[in-house]
């Protein structure tokens, strides 16, 4: 990666200005971490220091081998057998955990809500799992789940981990296309869906989208529908022999128990798609014994975990967030989880302060975006309620502003609470860099430093090891136990994506990023062809193709521009079919048709249609200038392009029906 001279000064400039907030008095003495020599004990033998946690879950037979590394396979407790279910459930039966509420969970519309105690968690895990077999579900199948946020979605995931059936949970936002290649992709059997969900006021039709994408999903025998709106306000259609509702199929389960299987540490566990460089999304694999020793630990770490407290990971569990801190970490750790259906706008814009106060959330682990939407509304919403319940705070998704940190800082915690911002992503199954609130002095902005037992290396193109405040590419040089095990059904996939860059031993991010002189990291974004939009990971490839599958687009060209909400917006520039007349109501046919295909997340913020998309000799299109172009800037360095009057054309062509949200 190229940097010149004086970005690295600028850098350090100002990494020298950053502020420092070292672990708050009282805080720290009562963290449940107190040592900093584990970093040093992880350093010198982490197969020794993993084993030790694992120690800590229960397992059905012990491990031979704690981690069985063939570059770039890598196998974590090999020999050793555990059930996720019965270390997420069973396991908080005895003595007062057994009524502790596991999941608190509250509806969109105000008023509606759930608590469900472990022991109920364990009565409902054992129904489902019990159904999921009686609709023919054996060990080794997938699941698909398409949910809102509703607490049937936790319980069909451990339901599945129970029986050894490999969940595969599609974001409720997500379009039936996207759902029917996510199915197909697994093959799965049965899925599990909803009449449909709120968000924001409004309903989403899941079944509706569910019943448009089985269409072409020849694998699935039985859909299991929860009625989660009601049948006489929102009927759906169920097919005969096909459909069933979740309530009906539960009640007719005659057993009460379903003992968990013992499965083996590298038995799947599930699988969940994220964008990539190609237009397909990649099916991650995390398999169950590593997965669930590195989420358990983290959680209890990272987020400082005590016995009373009211956890709160505001991410859907459509998302890798969802999956390992609001369900397996919390629940392997026994703690009560907040589960929220809605938007943080409704009924008003004060609804997470609603919930905090009224739940005594200790802990919130939420996203930039987020927190940038709360600023913009102002600080009134949160002044009006009583935070007082907060002691600790979790950023993830993206990275966060200083500002934003620093606004998160001052009018959620108060000044009170410490900030982790957490680095990881779906293929890391758990949280790699992070503060250890009790530990660690934070600057807002960094990741800070990498956990115990992690690796992290920033290098340059040939893999060599760049100074400090230089750019550079994120890189792990040691496996970790929750690492993604392989990408369904394409293992050469993994391999080229994730091990090829610099030798099978060293994981690929796809991150840039740089330390600072105290070993600080500092992420920058991602370096290959993927947006985070709202924290959300988006193919660039993926959105072309869904503008070319519309009747009036030839080519197209995504990027990513600045959005102070959403920290990324998509700007989609497009050549249409000769004949096809570039009028405004088009750009806003194409937003929606992107939105259709893959799912609203997806919406590009602006459509520019053009005669043609900037291209260099090689025939590659000129996204810098593309860049330029969206942000207004001026036009860099042209001589490559084949026809420099393309741009004249663009820039003339450009503005227009921008839409904004
Ligand atoms: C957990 C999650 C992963 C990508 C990752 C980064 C970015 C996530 C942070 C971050 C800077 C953070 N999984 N990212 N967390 N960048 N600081 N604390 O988001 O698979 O959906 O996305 O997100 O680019 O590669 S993900």
């Amino acid at each position: 990666m190229a940097t010149t001279d004086n970005q690295s000064e600028s850098v350090v400039h100002i990494l020298t200005e950053t502020r420092r907030y070292p672990p708050p008095q009282g805080f720290a003495e009562q963290a449940n971490l107190r040592d900093p020599g584990v970093y040093e004990r992880a350093r010198e033998d982490p197969e020794t220091f993993w084993a030790s946690v694992a120690e800590e879950l229960h397992w059905d037979q012990p491990w031979d081998r704690v981690m069985n590394w063939t570059p770039p396979t890598v196998e974590w407790f090999t020999g050793g057998k555990l059930n996720a279910s019965y270390n997420c459930v069973d396991r908080h039966l005895d003595g007062a955990q057994r009524t502790k509420p596991a999941i608190v969970w509250e509806g969109e519309p105000p008023g509606e809500e759930r608590t469900l105690t472990y022991e109920d968690l364990y009565r409902e895990v054992n129904r489902a799992a019990l159904m999921l077999r009686s609709l023919g579900v054996e060990k080794g199948d997938r699941v698909s789940i398409y949910l809102p946020m509703v607490p049937e979605l936790p319980i069909a995931m451990l339901a599945c981990a129970r029986i050894g059936a490999t969940h595969s949970v599609v974001f409720g936002g997500f379009s039936p296309d996207s759902l029917a290649d996510r199915i197909n992709d697994g093959e799965a059997k049965v899925l599990i869906t909803a009449d449909g969900g709120y968000r924001r006021g409004k309903v989403v039709p899941l079944k509706e989208n569910a019943d448009k994408a089985l269409e072409k999903t020849p694998s699935v025998r039985k859909v299991v529908t929860v009625e989660r709106l009601g049948r006489d306000k929102y009927p759906v259609n169920m097919l005969e022999n096909r459909d069933i509702w979740w309530h009906e199929a539960m009640a007719s389960v005659t057993e009460s128990e379903c003992p968990p299987e013992p499965l083996d540490a590298e038995h799947p566990l599930y699988t969940l798609y994220t964008s990539g460089t190609t237009g397909k999304p990649k099916g991650l694999l995390h398999t169950t014994g590593g997965y669930l020793v590195g989420t358990y630990l983290t959680t209890k770490w990272v987020f400082d975990l005590k016995e009373d407290d009211i956890y709160w990971c505001t991410a859907d569990i459509g998302w890798v967030t969802g999956h390992s801190y609001v369900v397996y970490g919390p629940l392997a750790n026994g703690a009560t989880t907040v589960m929220y259906e809605g938007t943080p706008d409704y009924p008003d814009k004060d609804r997470f302060w609603d919930i905090v106060e009224r739940r005594k959330v200790s802990v919130l682990y939420t996203a930039p975006t987020a927190i940038r939407g709360f600023m913009g509304w102002g600080a009134e919403y949160a002044d009006k309620h009583d935070l007082s319940s907060l002691r600790l705070l979790g950023s993830v998704g993206e990275p966060i502003n200083p500002e934003a940190w620093v606004w998160y800082h001052e009018h959620i915690g108060r000044e009170r609470c410490p900030i982790v911002d957490t680095w990881w992503q779906t293929e890391t199954g758990m949280i790699l860099i992070s503060p250890l609130p009790g530990l660690t002095t934070t600057k807002p902005g960094s990741a800070t430093i990498p956990l115990p037992g992690i690796e992290p290396d920033i290098v340059d193109d040939h893999g060599n090891s760049v100074g400090v405040g230089q750019d550079g590419y994120l890189v792990l040089k040691r496996p970790w136990p929750s690492i993604a095990r392989s990408i369904w059904g394409d293992p050469e996939r993994y391999v080229a994506q994730y091990f090829s860059k610099y030798g099978p031993e060293v994981y690929v991010t796809g991150d840039g990023a740089r330390r600072d002189e105290e070993g600080y990291y500092w992420l920058m974004g991602r370096v290959d062809d993927v947006l985070n939009v709202a924290g959300h990971r988006l193919g660039t490839m993926e959105l072309e193709s869904a503008l070319v599958s519309h009747e009036a687009v030839a080519e197209a060209a995504v990027i990513g521009i600045p959005h102070s909400v959403k920290g990324q917006g998509i700007a989609a520039f497009c050549r249409l079919r000769s004949g096809i007349e570039p009028r405004d109501d088009l750009r806003q046919q194409l937003r929606e048709h992107v939105a259709k295909k893959v799912g609203s997340i997806a919406r590009p913020d602006n459509v520019y249609l053009v005669a043609e998309l900037p291209k260099t000799r090689s025939a590659k299109i000129m996204r810098r200038l593309l860049r330029d172009i969206a942000e207004g800037k001026v036009v860099g360095d042209t001589t490559t392009l084949t026809d420099p009057a393309v741009l004249e054309d663009i820039k003339r062509n450009y503005g227009g029906a921008e839409a904004t949200e």
